[in-house]
């Protein structure tokens, strides 16, 4: 027998709503009738959760997402669930964002096939419950103090190509407390990046790569620029790094 879905009364996610409505009984388990059962269960070395049973009636993915103010949070790992029914699904997921309840949603490849999209991929909705079931995990007190110092240290990497007249990528998106490296390249003629709220400046020149790297220290929206006149599009060539 399958559990129950959980069902929210009014959960955003992405653009869907739900508004208020009543619960209804799942209909009888068939093969390929959406539905997802969990277990509460502790998470081990591997990074490994158990999905002890799911089933759709078209393409789809199961996700787990973090339980975030009482409602879905963002999605911590996810993998594809064929049409029918399977048992014992295994899903890496990101031990750093565990939250004490996680929530396993399931989502139909509605995008690209094959390609997990979020904000495309929506819930599966029967009956106006969304196909998802709320689990814990059990041993999260014994990892969180350890993973949350190492979550605040986070390496996180980018490769920026500068060319006349821009940054690509222009937008780059860090959590405070990790140190930021950019690897910077030109595609044409010689840019620098410059980015004041954190005191730096680096020459880009052409078929080189420089590395840089600071400490994200402060929240908020930072405009970095190219400081080397560069051509009529100089001015414009700017980028943002966002530190939340
Ligand atoms: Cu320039």
């Amino acid at each position: 027998m399958r559990k129950k879905t959980t069902f929210f009364p009014a959960i955003a996610l992405g653009a869907i709503v739900l508004l208020g409505a009543g619960c209804s009984k799942p209909s009888p388990s068939a093969m390929g009738t959406p539905s997802i059962s969990v277990s509460n269960q502790s998470l081990g070395d591997n990074n490994q959760l158990t999905i002890k049973t799911a089933s759709t009636d078209q393409e789809s993915w199961i996700a787990i997402h973090q339980k975030e103010n009482g409602q879905l949070g963002p999605v911590i790992g996810y993998t594809s669930l064929s049409v029918g029914a399977a048992s014992k699904i295994k899903i890496t997921i990101d031990r750093t964002k565990v939250s004490p309840t996680l929530i396993a949603v399931l989502r139909y490849d509605r995008g690209q096939k094959g390609t997990f999209e979020p904000d495309v991929d929506g819930p599966v909705i029967k009956n106006r419950q969304v196909i998802m079931q709320e689990f814990n995990i059990t041993n999260h007190a014994d990892f969180t103090k350890e993973e949350s110092v190492k979550a605040a240290g986070l390496r996180t990497e980018f490769i920026i190509t500068a060319k006349q007249w821009s940054f690509s990528p222009s937008v780059i998106k860090v959590k405070k407390g990790d140190t930021v490296v950019l690897k910077l390249t030109s595609s044409d003629v010689k840019h620098s990046i410059s980015i004041p709220d954190f005191g730096i400046t680096a020459e880009i020149k052409p078929k080189e790569t420089k590395t840089i790297e600071f400490v994200a220290d402060k929240v908020g929206t930072f405009k970095f620029i190219c400081g080397m006149p560069c051509g009529v599009g100089h001015m414009g060539m700017t980028g943002t790094i966002v530190v939340e």
